[in-house]
């Protein structure tokens, strides 16, 4: 269901000389027990970033999932892109959330590089959700124009695919223009995104449906090994 954004995303990240990284077999592709369901994941290689990663799973008409975090080098405090665009088929709602994802909730830094988002969502009104219901804390790791659309399908099509566009190439304009760091050190950097590691693998809701889909030992396996290594 949402080829088209993995297109998009896949696309920019080749724009920037990323290139696909070989992985497990077990992350490749990954078949639930009944075989109604598959999950596939991509890592990319690519410069200014130590980690890419997409993950797709194809529940068929239960749920559809578009994931993707990217982490920039040590050497860059720029934020963490984080997306999740989620298609429950049993109510027909549409969940996504797009962050540049702040390493520290500094003022300063919180208008240096996620406040473009506010732009970005100006433009797109049905996008304006801010507010999470309590599975993370919105003051950690998120930013305060964290974008959330939670509805029915109709904003799905053009209005999602033009937004994350915008959303990932202002981002790598951003990563593009950033070289000298204002806020943190390679040390700090490195920090925070042990943290965001740990923190995620211990929010993410994720866990629960991936154990009820493929099983607890690859989950376990997944979490730690493909999802949220430094944790
Ligand atoms: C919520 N994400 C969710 C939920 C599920 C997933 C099942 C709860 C849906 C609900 O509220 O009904 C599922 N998360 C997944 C899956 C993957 C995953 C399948 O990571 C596969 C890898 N989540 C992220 C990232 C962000 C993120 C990078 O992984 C950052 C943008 C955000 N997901 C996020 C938030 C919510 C959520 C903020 C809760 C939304 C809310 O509180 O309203």
């Amino acid at each position: 269901m949402f080829e088209s954004l993995f297109d998009v995303l896949d696309k920019n990240i080749k724009k920037k000389n990323g290139v696909k990284v070989q992985l497990p077999n077990q992350f490749e592709e990954y078949y639930s027990k009944d075989s109604k369901s598959v999950i596939r994941n991509f890592l990319y290689e690519l410069p200014d970033f130590r980690k890419w990663r997409v993950t797709k799973l194809d529940g068929g008409d239960k749920l559809q999932v578009l994931n993707t975090v990217a982490y920039p080098i040590f050497e860059s405090e720029i934020p963490i892109l984080g997306v999740d665009i989620l298609w429950f088929g049993n109510t027909q709602k549409l969940l996504a959330v797009l962050d540049y994802q702040p390493l520290i909730q500094d003022n300063e830094y919180l208008k240096k590089y996620c406040s473009r988002l506010k732009l970005i969502k100006d433009k797109y009104l049905e996008f304006d959700n801010t507010k999470m219901k309590n599975i993370y804390d919105q003051n950690q790791y998120f930013s305060p124009w964290v974008i959330i659309y939670r509805g029915d399908k109709s904003a799905f099509g053009l209005d999602l695919s033009h937004l994350f566009s915008v959303f990932l190439e202002n981002y790598l304009e951003m990563n593009d223009q950033t070289k000298i760091n204002k806020f943190l050190d390679s040390e700090q950097v490195q920090k925070t995104h042990i943290d965001y590691d740990i923190y995620s693998a211990e929010k993410d809701p994720a866990g629960k449906l991936f154990k009820s889909f493929f099983g607890d030992m690859w989950t376990k396996d997944f979490l730690n090994n493909f999802l949220f290594t430094l944790s």
